[in-house]
This record gives structure tokens, sequence and C-alpha cells, in this order.
């Protein structure tokens, strides 16, 4: 095997299932229980700002029981021992990663545990509830909400994203079921580029034949199998 000096992960919402965070769009899943119209989108929002202060509120609250599992563990020691260049990106609103030991990770869909100011756009640390319209600490106005990318939103860092992927030699995605662009894409570009393309997923995701291998299995289990072979341990 070529010598691997460039590595871009991508990771979703499967990464963190097995701490206890519940997936989109599986069965029982955030999206069973909530139209993604109503809580994932800016119209929902301004049609109905409590429900979706409420949904974001008790996700962020809900961080205080969960715990890191196995595989953003394994992330972690990679960022701490591969010698190459390594990006990790994530979907991934939660702070698992952070909390798992990874000390540089770039949430392309926002965090819960950050507030983005509607008037001044100010994106500040946040921990607290959002419901009862608090100040924005910038610019003191009652109008802050979770800064998370909902669609028809443009994500963030994307042209760090894009460099990344121009360059890499091996793209790895995780625990995404490869339905929401631009995340889904990452694969095709990555390709495009010449890199070597690996999917680590419970099952096959939409885009599973773009990738030159998939391993299918928990993450718990697969991420530190292959965090093991990239280290040589
Ligand atoms: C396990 C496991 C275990 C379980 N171990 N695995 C038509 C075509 C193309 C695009 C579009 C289109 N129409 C509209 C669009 C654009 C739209 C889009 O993609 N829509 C789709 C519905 C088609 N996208 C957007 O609007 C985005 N913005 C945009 O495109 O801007 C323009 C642009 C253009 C060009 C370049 C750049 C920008 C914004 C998307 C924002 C998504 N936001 C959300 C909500 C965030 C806040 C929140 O958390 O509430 O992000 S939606 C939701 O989906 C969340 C996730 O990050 C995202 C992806 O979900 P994920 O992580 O894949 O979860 P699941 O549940 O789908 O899958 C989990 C997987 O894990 C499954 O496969 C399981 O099997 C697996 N799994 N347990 C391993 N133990």
């Amino acid at each position: 095997m070529a010598e691997i000096k460039r590595i871009v992960i991508l990771t979703g919402a499967g990464i963190s299932a097995e701490s206890g965070i519940d997936t989109f769009r599986s069965a029982g899943g955030l999206w069973e229980q909530h139209r993604v119209e109503d809580v994932a989108t800016p119209e929902g929002f301004a049609r109905n700002p409590d429900l979706v202060l409420n949904f974001y509120d008790m996700r962020r609250a809900a961080l205080a029981n969960v715990v890191p599992n196995p595989a953003h563990m394994a992330l972690a020691r990679l960022e701490r021992e591969f010698s190459g260049e390594l990006l990790l990106v994530t979907q991934n609103v939660d702070d698992l990663h952070e909390r798992g030991g990874s000390a540089r990770v770039l949430h392309m869909h926002g965090e819960l545990k950050s507030a983005l100011c509607t008037s001044c756009e100010t994106r500040s640390p946040w921990f607290g509830p959002l419901i009862d319209r608090p100040p924005c600490p910038a610019c003191r106005a009652p109008t802050l909400r979770p800064d998370v990318v909902w669609f028809g939103e443009m994500p963030y860092q994307m042209g760090r994203i894009y460099q990344a992927l121009e360059a890499c030699d091996l793209f790895v995605s995780i625990g995404t079921s490869g339905a929401v662009y631009p995340a889904a894409g990452f694969v095709q570009e990555a390709r495009a580029n010449g890199a070597r393309c690996l999917e680590l997923n419970l099952e096959p995701s939409e885009g599973s034949h773009l990738f030159d291998e998939s391993r299918h299995g928990p993450a718990s289990v697969l991420v530190p199998q292959w965090v093991e072979e990239v280290l040589g341990g």
C-alpha cells in the first residue's frame, strides 16, 4: 500500500449512535419524531421559533448524559499519532469528538454549544437554553438562534474542506447515510482528485458504490480497527 500522507475524514450521526445520540433517518431517529421542514429549515424557525428553540435546547441539555465511544477516541488517537496531515470534518453538532480528545474538529453543520445572533451575526459559545430569548453577548439583542446549518443554508468552511479534498490521498466517510449535500458529494470530489475512498458504516450508504472499499458494522469496532491499521500497530 502506498504511503498515506493526507487524510480527510467525514463523520456523521452514526459515529455518535453508540453513545446514545439518535441518528436522523433510522427507525426511531430524530426525523421520525419531528418533520424536517419544521425543525431544520429557516422557514420552520420563522413559523414556530419556540418549537425549534425547544428542540435544540433539549438536544443541547442531553449532551450532559452522553460520553464519547471508542470510535471518537480512536480518531483522537489518530490525530495525535499520525505523522501526515489530517482534517476531521463532522456533520455532527454534538461535542463528542472534542470530548473524545480531538483538538481540531471542523463542524460543517455548526454546534449545539454555540449560538448565532440573527441581528449582528456573532457566533458565541452557548451552554444553556435559548427558549427564554437571552441577549446576544455581543450586541445584547434577544435574537439568538441555534448555531446550526439548516437546509437551504451554507455549511461552514466549505473552501477549506474542498481544498483538503483536492489534496488528500485518502478520504474516509464514517457513520453517515450520504443523503445530505454537499457532504454526500465529498466522495466524488476526493475520487476525482485521485484519492482512495473508504466507507465505515453500519450499512451501505446511498453512495456506497462510489467508494473503493466499504466496511459495514458498528463504528465503535470498525474505527479503532482502521486506525490501528493506519498507524501500523
Ligand atoms: C452507524 C451506526 C453505528 C447508525 N456505527 N454507523 C437535491 C440534490 C442535491 C442537493 C439538494 C437537493 N435539494 C436540496 C439540496 C441541498 C440540501 C440537501 O442535501 N437536501 C437533501 C435532502 C437532498 N442541502 C442543503 O441545503 C445544505 N446546504 C447547501 O446545499 O448549500 C448550498 C451549497 C452548494 C454547494 C456547495 C456548498 C453549499 C445544508 C444541509 C444542512 C443539513 N443540516 C442537518 C441539520 C443540522 C442541525 C441538526 O443537527 O439538527 O444536518 S440535516 C441532518 O442530516 C444533519 C446531519 O448532519 C445531516 C446528515 O445526516 P447523517 O449524519 O448522515 O445521519 P443519518 O441519520 O442520515 O445517517 C446515519 C448513518 O449512520 C446511517 O447510514 C446509519 O446506518 C449509520 N449508523 N448507527 C456506524 N453504530
